[in-house]
């Protein structure tokens, strides 16, 4: 089987745009391919979080993930800092990358002139470490949104510089086109990407929204003044987003949704893609709810998924360490 290797950031609470655009695609691998789901705390500081609820917000993604669908006996559910080859080989690949590289990220950029007064290294490097986390496990496919393709294009790159100076080492990871996730954007503002930590709680569905404030939020979302459900990313940000949204829960193609809704109103429009994702997520909170009181399964799934992870990366880094010229430990 081929293995597949992505991950999460616990940076926030995840939204309907992590769901759609990943996280809802991840449950349908899990038959065909091994795969690995890590929660990248680590990824996580590089711009400032709090304690508390960083590892709150780790373990609740945790469960999300299971909750979503993702059996943790089939799939490899972990935290990166459970892991500690992941920082040991990013250290090593941070050797061969260069700054030009890593200069040239739009992620950095964009990072970097929203958290001006944070813009540390870790930032910087964040690349490395996701070459990392991909390359530890001899990774086949990384599921990846169109904001992370340029990542995964560096990682390859890295990979292919150390296999030619080094000889086989690192499997070079092909980014995994599958059925298409929407992009989900934001809805008070259509023209940027729905994102965990966006400050306007209005913005974002979070996945445990209880029905009530996903209708308020979708009943709010910005639209525009042509009243009519039409399929127009330029001119009609806000309703082609929430056609995206609707088609990728009920399978329906725009032109579709476009003559469901003929002759209606947005306002009607509105309530009916709200409903869906409430009916979406209804049973994803319920099983949510399931898995919060039931600590010591959850504790079992951690430590037993962090022992599978640390093998597989430790067969890598020992082998990576040798081909650097690191003394074997006697
Ligand atoms: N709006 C989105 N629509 C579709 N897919 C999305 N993803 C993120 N936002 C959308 C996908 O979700 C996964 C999570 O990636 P991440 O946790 O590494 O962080 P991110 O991509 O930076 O997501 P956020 O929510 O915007 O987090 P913050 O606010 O912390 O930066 C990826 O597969 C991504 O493609």
């Amino acid at each position: 089987k081929k293995v597949i290797f992505s991950g999460m950031q616990p940076s926030g609470v995840i939204t309907l745009g992590n769901y759609l655009g990943a996280l809802k695609n991840w449950t349908n691998l899990q038959d065909e391919y091994n795969c690995l789901y890590c929660i990248v705390d680590m990824h996580a500081i590089t711009v400032r979080q709090d304690p508390a609820t960083l590892r709150k917000n780790a373990r609740n993604l945790l469960m999300q993930y299971i909750a979503a669908g993702l059996n943790p006996e089939k799939n490899v559910i972990y935290y990166q800092s459970h892991v500690s080859a992941h920082a040991e080989l990013a250290w090593i690949l941070n050797c061969y990358t260069y700054m030009g590289e890593l200069s040239r990220m739009t992620q950095f950029k964009e990072k970097s002139s929203k958290h001006g007064e944070n813009i540390n290294a870790g930032l910087f490097t964040y690349p490395a470490l996701m070459a990392a986390d991909i390359l530890l496990f001899q990774t086949d496919l990384v599921p990846v949104g169109a904001d992370q393709k340029q990542h995964l294009e560096l990682a390859r790159d890295i990979a292919t510089r150390f296999n030619g100076l080094y000889g086989d080492t690192f499997k070079v990871p092909e980014p995994y086109i599958g059925k298409v996730g929407a992009r989900v954007m934001s809805l008070q503002e259509p023209t940027s990407k729905m994102s965990k930590s966006d400050e306007d709680a209005n913005a974002s569905i979070y996945l445990m929204d209880d029905p009530d404030a996903i209708m308020r939020k979708f009943k709010r979302a910005v639209t525009d003044s042509d009243a009519c459900v039409r399929f127009d990313q330029e001119t009609k940000p806000g309703i082609s987003n929430l056609m995206s949204i609707y088609g990728a829960i009920t399978g329906q193609t725009m032109e579709q949704i476009q003559s469901e809704f003929e002759g209606k109103g947005y306002g009607d429009f509105k309530m009916r893609v709200g409903e869906a994702v409430v009916e979406e997520l209804r049973p994803l909170q319920a099983r949510f709810k399931e898995l919060s009181s039931d600590k010591t399964y959850i504790d079992s799934i951690i430590k037993k998924n962090a022992e599978t992870a640390n093998y597989l990366a430790t067969k890598t880094l020992r082998k990576v360490q040798k081909k650097v010229g690191f003394p074997p430990v006697v």
